[in-house]
C-alpha cells in the first residue's frame, strides 16, 4: 500500500506541528451526512491521536456525529481482525461467543490466502459454472472506490453472479426517478431557508445529524417543524407536531394532502402546466372520496383534523411572504411492501404547490444523481463479455440472500446453486432479513465462503477464509454524498493496521492473480481516482483531482434557472405526475402492506407491527460490538418497545422478559412499556446476534418479500405477536 499522505493544505493548518500533521479523510460510512473529517497524526509514531469534523466544510460544520467521533476506538480497537486466517480443520461453521472467534480459525499469510481463494473460485467455477460464485456487499464504505470498482471488474471478468444491491433505498430511489427521472433534492443548506419543514419517515437527530442547524436556523426564523413517523424518536420530541402514523399508510396520507391541496385550490396551476405531466389525471384520482382526510383518518391512525391541517399549512406555505415547504423524506417509508408507491406519492407534492420556485422549498430524498463519477470506468460491465459467460451474468436480489443460499439454482451450469459467497462491506448474516434461512444456508458444508471485514462478526462465524479490511483512516478513496453537494476525496492518515488490505488492493490482487496480464486489475487507488473522475459532465466543471487533494471538498457546479438560483426543479422540464416512467399505475394507488394490521396477513396470529429500527448509535450492525457505543445505546438496545395498551394486553410491565415471534422466528428482549410507539406498534433494533438474548436479532422476524418498486428489503412490514416469558426482577 502506498505510504500515508499529508494533504499539503492541512498539514500547514494551525493545528499541525513539527510533531503532528492534519489529514483531510471523509466518514465513508453509509450516511447522507458524508462529514469531512480532520484527523490528526503524530508524525514519530504514525498514530492517528484525533477525529474531528471540518469546519471548513459547509453541511459538516464542524462536529461529527457521537459514533465517529469515537473513531479511534475502532480502528484501534484490540479486536480488530488484522491477519488473514482460515477455518481449522473439523471446526463446523456457526456463531461463536464473541470473544472467541480467533480460536476458530488458523493465520495464514497473505500469498496463501489469496492462492486458496483464487483456487476455490476457479475450481467452482469450472466445475459448476462462473455463476455458481455470488459477491455479497453493501455499504461497509460508501466510497467510490471501495464501494464498486476493483471488486466489480473482478467479478465481471470471473462471470460471478451480479448482485442487486436492493437492501437499503432501491424503492425510494427507483420511485424517485419514476416522477423526477433523477435523484436530486433540496440541498441541505437551504433547509434554513424553509417555513416549514416535514420530517416523513426520517430519524435526522439518529441517522442524519448535520441536517439539524439548518432547521434549527429555520425554526428561529419562525418555521415549523412536523414529524411524520410512528416512532417518537428524539426529533419527533423536538417537533412543532408529531404524526404518529401507522406503519405502511403514508401513500393515503399523501394522496389525502393532495385531496385539500386540489379541492382548496393550493396547486400551482402555472407550474403544473409548465414543469409536469399528468396532473389532471392525478387531480381527479386525488378527489376521490377514498382520499379524504376522513377515510385516510381511519387508516392512517392521524385525526382527519390534523391531516387537514397539515395540507392547508403545506399549501400556504411558500404564499403571501412565508417561507417555503421543504420535505426531509428519508428512507424510513421506503422499507414497507408499498414504499415505492408511498414515495412516488410523497414525491409529488412539491411539484403540484411548485414548492421548487423558491430556495429552502422542494424535497429532499437523496442527491445522489448529482455526482457524475464515472462508474463504467470503475467498473468496466463489458469485462462480462470476456467472462467465460461471455454475456451479462444472471442477477441475485441481495435481499434475498436466504433463498439464493438455500433454494436458488439447479444441476444446470447456465442456473448452478450458489457455491462460493464473497462478503465485503457486509454484514450479512446480521442485516439480511429472515436471517433464519439466511444461517441455515451459511451453514451448508458445501458453500465456500469469504469474508472481507474488518473485524470478527455474525458473519465471519460462517467463514471459510476471513481477510482482514482497512478502515477509511488506512486508505484513500474519492466521495460524493447523498445528503450535499460536495464531493471530496478521502486521504489515507495512517499506515494499516497488521495486514489490513484495502477492497481495492484485494481485488486487484486477485484480479491480477486469475487473470494475470489484464491490465486492468493493475490500477490502485491514484488511477482509479483520475478514472471516476473522467467526466464532461457539468456538474464536474470545478471538480477536478488537484483541486480535490489540495482543498479536500469542492462544490458541485448546479445549473442556474432564470433568475440565477440554482434550484433543482424550479424550470420547466418532464416530471412525472401521471405515467411514470415504467409499467406502473398510472398514478400512485395506495395498498395496505399484506403484513399490516389493514393487510391480508392483518387479521392473523400476529397482530402487532413491527419495527425493526436502526440503532442511534450504531451505523446498521456497524459499532455495535464496541464497548463505549454499547454503553451510549444501552438505554435502548435490547429492548421492546410497547405502547401500554398492548402491554396491558398480554400482561407485560417494563422490565419484563418478552418473546417476539411471528412465523420466521422468535426472539427474546426485555419490555420497555411507553409513549415512544402507537398502540398495534412494537419496536426493537437491529443489534448483532451474537450480542443479543438467545443469539437472535430482529431480522430473525423480518421477511425476504420484496417491494413494490425497486425489488427492496420490506424490514418495516413486518407483524409479530408478543408474550411475556421472565417478569421483571421487582415483579
Ligand atoms: N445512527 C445511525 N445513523 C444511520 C444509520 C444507522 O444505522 N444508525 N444507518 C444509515 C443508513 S444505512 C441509512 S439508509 C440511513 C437511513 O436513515 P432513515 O432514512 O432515517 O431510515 P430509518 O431509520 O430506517 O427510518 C427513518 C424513520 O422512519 C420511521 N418509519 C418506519 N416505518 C415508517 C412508516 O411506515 N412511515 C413513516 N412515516 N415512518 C416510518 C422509523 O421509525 C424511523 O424513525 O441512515 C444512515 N444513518
Ligand atoms: N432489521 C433491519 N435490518 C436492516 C436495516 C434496518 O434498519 N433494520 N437496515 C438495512 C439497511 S438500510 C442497510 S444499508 C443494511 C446495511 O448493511 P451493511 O452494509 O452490511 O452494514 P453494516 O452493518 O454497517 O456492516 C458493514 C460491514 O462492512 C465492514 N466494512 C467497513 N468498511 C469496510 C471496507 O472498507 N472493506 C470491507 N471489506 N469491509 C468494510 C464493517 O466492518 C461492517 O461489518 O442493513 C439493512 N438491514
Ligand atoms: S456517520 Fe454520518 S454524521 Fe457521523 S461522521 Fe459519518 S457522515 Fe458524519
Ligand atoms: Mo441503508
Amino acid at each position: 500500500m502506498p505510504e500515508p499522505h499529508a494533504n499539503k493544505e492541512f498539514s500547514k493548518s494551525e493545528n499541525s506541528s513539527a510533531e503532528t500533521k492534519t489529514v483531510h479523510a471523509v466518514c465513508t460510512h453509509d450516511c447522507p451526512d458524508s462529514c469531512g473529517v480532520l484527523v490528526t497524526v503524530d508524525t514519530l509514531t504514525g498514530r492517528a491521536t484525533k477525529v474531528q469534523g471540518d469546519p471548513a466544510h459547509p453541511v459538516t460544520r464542524g462536529f461529527l456525529c457521537g459514533k465517529v467521533a469515537r473513531y479511534l476506538d475502532r480502528v484501534y480497537s484490540p479486536e480488530r481482525l488484522l491477519y488473514p486466517m482460515r477455518r481449522k480443520a473439523g471446526v463446523p461453521k456457526g456463531p461463536l461467543p464473541k470473544g472467541s472467534e480467533a480460536e476458530a480459525f488458523e493465520r495464514i499469510s497473505w500469498g496463501e490466502a489469496l492462492e486458496f481463494v483464487a483456487r476455490k473460485l476457479n475450481d467452482m467455477a469450472a466445475e459448476f459454472g462462473p455463476e455458481s460464485v455470488l459477491p455479497y456487499s453493501y455499504a461497509g464504505t460508501i466510497g467510490q472506490l471501495g464501494y464498486g470498482s476493483m471488486d466489480r471488474r473482478f467479478f465481471h471478468r470471473l462471470g460471478a453472479s451480479q448482485l442487486d444491491r436492493t437492501i437499503c433505498a432501491s424503492a425510494g430511489g427507483e420511485a424517485l426517478k419514476q416522477v423526477y427521472g433523477v435523484r436530486l433534492g433540496t440541498a441541505p443548506q437551504d433547509f434554513a431557508q424553509a417555513g416549514l419543514i416535514i420530517a416523513w419517515g426520517a430519524n435526522i437527530h439518529g441517522n442524519n445529524i448535520h441536517l439539524w442547524p439548518f432547521i434549527e436556523e429555520a425554526r428561529r426564523k419562525g418555521a415549523r417543524l412536523v414529524v411524520i413517523d410512528p416512532y417518537r424518536t428524539r426529533t419527533a420530541a423536538l417537533a412543532d407536531e408529531h404524526l404518529a402514523i401507522r406503519p405502511g399508510t403514508d401513500g393515503l396520507l399523501a394522496l389525502a394532502m393532495m385531496h385539500v391541496l386540489f379541492r382548496d385550490g393550493y396547486d400551482d396551476a402555472e407550474y403544473l402546466r409548465e414543469c409536469t405531466e399528468g396532473a389532471e389525471v392525478l387531480r381527479a384520482h386525488a378527489l376521490r372520496e377514498e382520499h379524504s382526510p376522513k377515510r385516510a383518518a381511519e387508516v392512517t391512525g392521524i385525526a382527519a383534523e390534523a391531516i387537514e391541517r397539515l395540507a392547508k399549512t403545506y399549501g400556504q406555505a411558500g404564499r403571501d411572504g412565508r417561507g417555503a415547504a421543504a420535505i426531509r423524506l428519508n428512507y424510513g417509508i421506503q422499507r414497507s411492501e408499498n414504499g415505492g408507491t408511498a414515495v412516488r406519492a410523497v414525491a409529488m407534492l412539491p411539484l403540484i404547490t411548485g414548492a421548487w420556485k423558491q430556495r429552502g422549498g422542494g424535497l429532499l430524498l437523496s442527491v445522489s444523481g448529482a455526482f457524475p463519477f464515472n462508474e463504467t470506468k470503475l467498473r468496466m460491465p463489458e469485462l462480462m463479455q470476456a467472462s467465460p459467460l461471455g454475456r451479462a451474468a444472471r442477477v441475485v436480489n441481495m435481499s434475498e440472500l436466504g433463498s439464493a443460499l438455500t433454494e436458488l439454482g439447479s444441476k444446470a451450469k447456465d442456473n448452478p446453486k450458489v457455491r462460493a459467497l464473497f462478503v465485503y462491506n457486509c454484514n450479512a448474516a446480521t442485516v439480511a432479513p429472515d436471517s433464519e434461512r439466511v444461517l441455515e444456508g451459511l451453514r451448508r458444508e458445501d458453500l465456500f465462503t469469504v469474508v472481507h471485514e474488518q473485524f470478527f462478526t455474525d458473519t465471519t462465524d460462517y467463514a471459510d477464509v476471513v481477510l482482514p479490511a482497512t478502515t477509511f483512516l488506512e486508505h484513500k478513496d474519492v466521495m460524493g454524498a447523498y445528503g450535499h453537494l460536495f464531493a471530496q476525496i478521502s486521504q489515507q492518515a495512517i499506515v494499516p493496521l497488521g495486514e489490513a488490505r484495502s477492497n481495492v488492493w484485494l481485488f486487484g490482487e486477485l484480479g491480477q492473480r486469475m487473470f494475470p496480464g489484464e491490465e486492468e486489475f493493475e490500477d490502485r487507488e491514484e488511477e482509479l481516482i483520475v478514472q471516476a473522475l473522467e467526466t464532461e459532465h457539468p456538474f464536474f466543471a470545478e471538480v477536478t483531482k488537484e483541486r480535490l487533494e489540495v482543498e479536500g471538498h469542492v462544490a458541485l457546479t448546479l445549473p442556474k434557472d432564470k433568475r440565477g438560483e440554482s434550484l433543482p426543479f424550479s424550470t420547466p422540464t418532464w416530471f412525472k405526475l401521471a405515467g411514470g416512467r415504467a409499467k406502473l399505475a398510472p398514478v400512485p394507488v395506495w395498498v395496505a402492506p399484506s403484513e399490516s394490521r389493514n393487510g391480508s396477513e392483518g387479521a392473523g396470529k400476529f397482530p402487532l407491527e413491527f419495527l425493526p429500527r436502526k440503532a442511534d448509535n450504531f451505523m446498521n450492525s456497524t459499532f455495535a460490538n464496541l464497548p463505549g457505543h454499547r454503553l451510549m445505546e444501552r438505554k435502548t438496545a435490547g429492548l421492546l418497545e410497547m405502547h401500554p395498551s398492548d402491554a396491558a394486553a398480554r400482561g407485560v410491565t417494563s422490565g419484563d422478559g418478552v418473546s417476539v415471534w411471528n412465523r420466521r422466528g422468535r426472539i427474546t428482549l426485555t419490555a420497555r412499556v411507553g409513549e415512544t410507539v402507537p398502540p398495534g406498534v412494537v419496536a426493537a433494533r437491529l443489534d448483532w446476534q451474537k450480542l443479543s438474548q438467545d443469539g437472535a436479532n430482529v431480522n430473525a422476524l423480518t421477511s425476504e418479500r420484496l417491494t413494490d418498486i425497486g425489488g427492496g428489503a420490506t424490514f418495516y412490514s413486518t407483524l409479530v405477536e408478543v408474550a411475556k416469558v421472565r417478569a421483571t426482577a421487582a415483579d
